[in-house]
């Protein structure tokens, strides 16, 4: 953050109450907007068409980045590629034309693929007109008196309107481990999550990869393919699941477009998920039988280990234990070095942590140029220009590449860290909880919106779909405002306790809570641990729905000032 809107607004000569309650003043030095997104990701991008060119809103979009893509801009570290579920599922769903259009070619997109649909999108939609890239919000508040959002930017600009759509993404802030003397390392230092644009080379060069999380699970056998060495620091060993990605078939991509209508229904209501789930219990089959069912999905790849074997394979801790011991095995019968397979054998509560899909991460350690470090037995200890020293000795690099995930859910709306009500910001409000309603505004933040906002289903879901369905209850609900004369709308505090509740129910009947996830908070030191996303996309939606229904249930609204 650079500055304050008040320090920035005295810097241009006039102090928030008077300058907000002179229109002279506020016409020649805030843009007035209907809306303002932040972001231009998936979730920005839609949201920006939706309102402008479905509601006629006058809309001005912010990014920090010089183009479109959000997470797809930034992660373009190599390997990096969509999961579960692939194309064309993991894509805007609600024009068709678009779905016949685009010709995805691969079942798993890898991150240039995703981008130039981004990049398409945007174009065939004309949206770039109405977004300002290389542009931070820097600070935003909550005027009063005028029922509007007034933010800065990192130029030194002011914009204002009556609703903000923060659209800042689930897996934006990235997560520095804080090792002491990390910087003395004077090579080359990279973090996943902010790849530079430029080609980055590993040929002839020793590398050292610190997180085993779906970015460094993908990029690893991308990197050793190149690098003289590849060593890899683990902390916590994964279970990962064979993504098979392959090329998608034309005649496969009619079919998909063909049923959209019945597809995209049934992601509608299996969770983002768009093919049928098995609803089948484990004590129904023996336990060659269900060897026989983890063998086939494995196979199979992507996701449907975890989403297709046994309904409570998340719940039951026998189920779950036997799914693990299988990949276990897996591990086992890939890695041909015993102990590089030992110290790579998972022992938390398979798929609590967010699943992964590799394409041959464990069969990277079979090549003579990777090795594997295991931090809990060997922890690092310091750094020197040239190398990485753990218990055991030093590993020399060239260069250290982060694959450290991020400050999940929460980081980025708490790096905006918006001004509501009295002031109070953001940071303050959630300092001991991420308290929401819906997934989708705070309390003490009237008309701010939330894209993929603690609580909501989020990563659970397929997230374009999500954002999608997110933006049209967004709408909806300022056509409600619009339409009945209503200057603000806010959540009460007792709604947002309510569905705290819920949704802590929900995530306490499986086994998610147990285990040490970015989706507790656990990967960040000192965060408030609390499971953040709402476990039940297909029921989230639906309870948007009711809520609209009921007229805007748990939220007060006031009359236009
Ligand atoms: O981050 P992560 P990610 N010292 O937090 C380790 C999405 N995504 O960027 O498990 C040593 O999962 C940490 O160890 P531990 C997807 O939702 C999607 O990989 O905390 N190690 C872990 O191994 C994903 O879940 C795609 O003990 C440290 C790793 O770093 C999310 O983004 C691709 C450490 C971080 O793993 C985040 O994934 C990529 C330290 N100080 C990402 N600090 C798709 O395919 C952390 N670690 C769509």
């Amino acid at each position: 953050m650079t500055g304050t809107l008040s320090s920035a607004r005295k810097h241009i000569g006039v102090t928030v109450g008077p300058t907000l309650s002179d229109p002279s003043v506020m016409k020649k030095q805030i843009e007035q907007f209907d809306a303002i997104i932040i972001g231009a990701g998936f979730g920005g991008l839609y949201a920006l068409h939706h309102l402008r060119d479905e509601m006629r809103l006058n809309v001005r979009a912010f990014d920090g980045a010089s183009g479109v893509g959000g997470t797809w801009w930034y992660n373009r570290y190599p390997g990096a590629r969509v999961d579960a579920p692939g194309s064309p599922f993991y894509a805007y769903t609600f024009s068709k034309e678009l779905v016949n259009e685009w010709e995805w070619t691969e079942t798993q997109a890898s991150q240039a693929t995703v981008l130039s649909y981004l990049e398409h999108f945007a174009k065939r939609f004309n949206l770039e007109k109405d977004i300002q890239f290389e542009t931070w919000v820097t600070d935003s508040q909550w005027d009063e008196a005028h029922q509007q959002w007034v933010v800065e930017t990192d130029s030194g600009e002011f914009a204002s309107a009556q609703f903000l759509i923060c659209a800042v993404g689930a897996l934006f802030v990235a997560n520095m481990p804080d090792y002491p003397g990390i910087h003395d390392f004077s090579g080359e230092l990279y973090h996943t999550g902010r790849w530079p644009h430029e080609h980055v080379p590993f040929a002839g060069k020793r590398v050292g990869v610190i997180g085993t999380g779906s970015s460094g699970i993908q990029s690893i056998p991308e990197i050793a393919k190149e690098a003289d060495h590849v060593t890899v620091f683990q902390r916590t060993p994964q279970y990962s699941l064979p993504a098979r990605n392959r090329p998608l078939t034309s005649e496969e991509l009619a079919g998909y477009r063909e049923a959209w209508d019945s597809l995209r229904d049934s992601m509608f209501k299996r969770g983002g998920w768009p093919f049928e789930i098995m609803r089948r219990h484990a004590s129904d089959y023996t336990p060659e039988e269900r060897h026989a069912i983890y063998e086939a999905l494995w196979e199979e790849g992507g996701m449907h280990l975890a989403i297709n074997s046994f309904i409570t394979v998340l719940m039951d801790e026998d189920v779950n234990e036997e799914v693990s011991e299988f990949v276990r095995e897996k591990i086992r019968a890939i890695v041909e070095n015993p102990e590089t397979a030992r110290r790579l054998m998972p022992d938390y509560y398979f798929a609590t942590k967010r699943l992964i899909l590799d394409n041959g991460y464990f069969e990277t350690f079979n090549r003579s140029n990777v090795s594997l470090v295991d931090l809990r037995e060997d922890p690092i200890e310091s750094f020197t220009p040239t190398s990485v020293r753990t218990t055991n000795g030093g590993h020399a690099i060239d260069m250290l590449v982060l694959a450290t995930g991020f400050d999940a859910v929460t980081g980025s709306m708490l790096n905006l860290n918006p001004k509501g009500r009295d002031g109070v910001s953001l940071e303050r409000k959630w300092e001991s909880r991420f308290e929401t309603y819906l997934g989708t505004m705070v309390p003490g933040f009237p008309n701010l919106f939330m894209i993929h906002g603690p609580t909501s289903p989020g990563v659970l879901y397929t997230m374009p779909l999500g954002g999608e369905r997110t933006t049209q209850w967004i709408a909806d609900c300022i056509r409600h405002l619009r339409d009945n004369g209503l200057g603000a709308i806010e959540a009460t505090d007792e709604a947002a306790e309510v569905w705290d509740r819920e949704v802590n129910e929900l995530a306490n009947k499986t086994l998610y809570p147990k285990t040490n996830s970015w989706y507790v908070g656990a990967n960040i030191p000192g965060k408030p641990r609390q499971f953040l996303a709402h476990i039940r996309g297909s029921r989230f939606f639906d309870k948007l729905s009711e809520v609209a229904e009921e007229g805007y249930e748990g939220f007060v609204v006031e009359t236009k000032n």
